[in-house]
């Protein structure tokens, strides 16, 4: 549970690893969302961050770890999440950065392909060791739930608010994710098909099955989060084929993934808390 006092190790080489379990975790926290938060008072609270990046001065990280969020239209949301996660990736002793892969215009929301985009331009910054999958409105409430990769790949998500923090259902693969960058080149990435609403994270939990891999997930009472409640977007209307696409993973996994995710790359913009990549699906089929 929480941890009342936080200890500082005193010996502290300049090439020695991190530890295996970082001195400041705190444990479960209440998370408060204010109204009038702004941007600029996320940026003054973290002085260490700079263009989405942090990485320990005191020890050198276990793990490079790229946090990627698929968004359109969830400013507030991504206010929120950057506001939480940034001083709980720190106190995880991660060197990481956050990247937000953004669809432009109004075609049909691609959260898998974005995705997608999102490990393949990373990976044009820096080889990344491990990847967290995150969706926008998701703050976790623990910071015992280390986003780091693991042997297998592993689901952060198995309970939250507005379910009663119960795993929703078995095989259950959404929300939040991480996989190493070998996992996810091994399964192909995501599929690029599922445009709108549902399916895309049961493919890649299939894609992940069928490699024999197996997901891990922590325990329940650590992999709790928060919801920051919302509706249906437009644009993200329920994908009506994910059925037919999912009695297909086993035929299309190995040519419809990061081998043939096409897109035009509209920016890529280094913010101070963020790093933000701004693509258009609208020529894709
Ligand atoms: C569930 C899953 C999610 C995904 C989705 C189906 C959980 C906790 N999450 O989320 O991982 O599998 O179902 O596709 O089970 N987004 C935008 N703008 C939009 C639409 C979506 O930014 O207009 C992004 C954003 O990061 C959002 C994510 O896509 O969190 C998933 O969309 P959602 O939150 O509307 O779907 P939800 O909550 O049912
Ligand atoms: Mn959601």
């Amino acid at each position: 549970k929480t941890k009342s006092t936080v200890k500082v190790p005193t010996v502290q080489s300049s090439q020695g690893h991190c530890p295996a379990l970082s001195p400041y975790l705190r444990g479960a926290s209440k998370l408060t969302f204010k109204a009038s938060l702004t941007l600029e008072e996320v940026e003054k609270e973290n002085p260490q961050v700079a263009k989405g990046r942090y990485h320990p001065t005191e020890c050198s990280a276990l793990q490079h770890v790229a946090i990627l969020i698929p968004h359109r239209n969830r400013e507030r949301h991504l206010l929120y999440l950057l506001e939480h996660l940034h001083p709980f990736l720190q106190r995880q002793q991660l060197d990481y950065g956050i990247y937000v892969i953004h669809q432009a215009g109004s075609t049909k929301f691609n959260r898998a392909k974005l995705l997608n985009v999102g490990y393949l331009e990373a990976m044009k910054e820096e080889n990344w060791d491990c990847f967290i999958f995150h969706d926008v409105d998701l703050v976790p409430e623990n910071d015992f739930n280390i986003y780091m990769c693991d042997t297998q790949p592993k689901h952060l998500v198995v309970g939250r608010n507005n379910t009663g923090y119960r795993l929703r259902y078995q095989g259950y693969f959404g929300g939040v994710t991480a996989l190493t960058r070998e996992q996810f080149s091994k399964v192909n990435g995501f599929s690029n098909s599922y445009w709108g609403w549902g399916g895309e994270d049961d493919d890649l939990r299939i894609r992940v099955e069928m490699q024999k891999m197996r997901v891990m997930r922590p325990s329940p009472d650590i992999a709790r989060y928060t919801m920051i409640f919302h509706t249906r977007d437009q644009g993200n209307e329920e994908n009506g084929e994910r059925m037919k696409l999912l009695r297909q993973v086993s035929r299309m996994w190995k040519t419809d993934g990061l081998n043939s995710c096409s897109y035009k790359l509209l920016s890529v913009e280094h913010n101070p808390l963020y790093i933000n990549i701004t693509v258009d699906f609208s020529m894709q089929p």
